[in-house]
């Protein structure tokens, strides 16, 4: 693997809201290319897993059943500096403090209902694409038009 990779969950709030496309989108026109994305609904060892610094957290039951709570859109985006630039895009965890034009900006006020995660550094990308996605579901190729990326 050649640029960085990180990994963008659409979260089951997102997805049951119809905000799928809009989110998509906004990591579409960015210039990031997407090298994996699959539809999943979540058991609690997996979500476990992806949480575990969190939870000892006393939000973390509610965190769980957020989760679980309907299918997840897994993604696996590709380029450069992709992993800052994720977070930049999705805006703070709080809403009342993610900036309009951010994904939370623009769709969430709650912490708990915040439409989406995004891997906050290059290791954690790393464990999260391991966790969520087999190898071969990842796709490796070259657009034809955008090399450059
Ligand atoms: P994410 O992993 O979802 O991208 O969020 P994050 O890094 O911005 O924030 P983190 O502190 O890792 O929290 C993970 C998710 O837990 C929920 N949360 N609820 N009620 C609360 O105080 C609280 N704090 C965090 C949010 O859904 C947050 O995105």
């Amino acid at each position: 693997m050649s640029t960085e990779r990180t990994f963008i969950a659409i979260k089951p709030d997102g997805v049951q809201r119809g905000l799928v496309s809009s989110i998509l989108s906004r990591f579409e026109s960015r210039g990031y290319k997407l090298v994996g994305i699959k539809l999943v609904q979540a058991n609690e060892s997996l979500l476990r897993e992806h949480y575990d610094d969190l939870q000892s957290k006393p939000f973390f039951p509610s965190l769980l059943s957020y989760m679980l709570s309907g299918p997840i859109l897994a993604t696996v985006w590709e380029g450069k500096d992709v992993v800052k630039q994720g977070r930049a895009i999705l805006g703070a965890t709080n809403p009342l403090q993610s900036a309009p034009g951010t994904i939370r900006g623009d769709f969430a006020i709650e912490t708990g209902r915040n439409v989406a995660h995004g891997s906050d550094s290059v290791e954690s990308a790393n464990k999260e694409i391991a966790l969520w996605f087999k190898k071969e579901e990842l796709v490796e190729y070259k657009p034809a038009l955008f090399g450059w990326i």
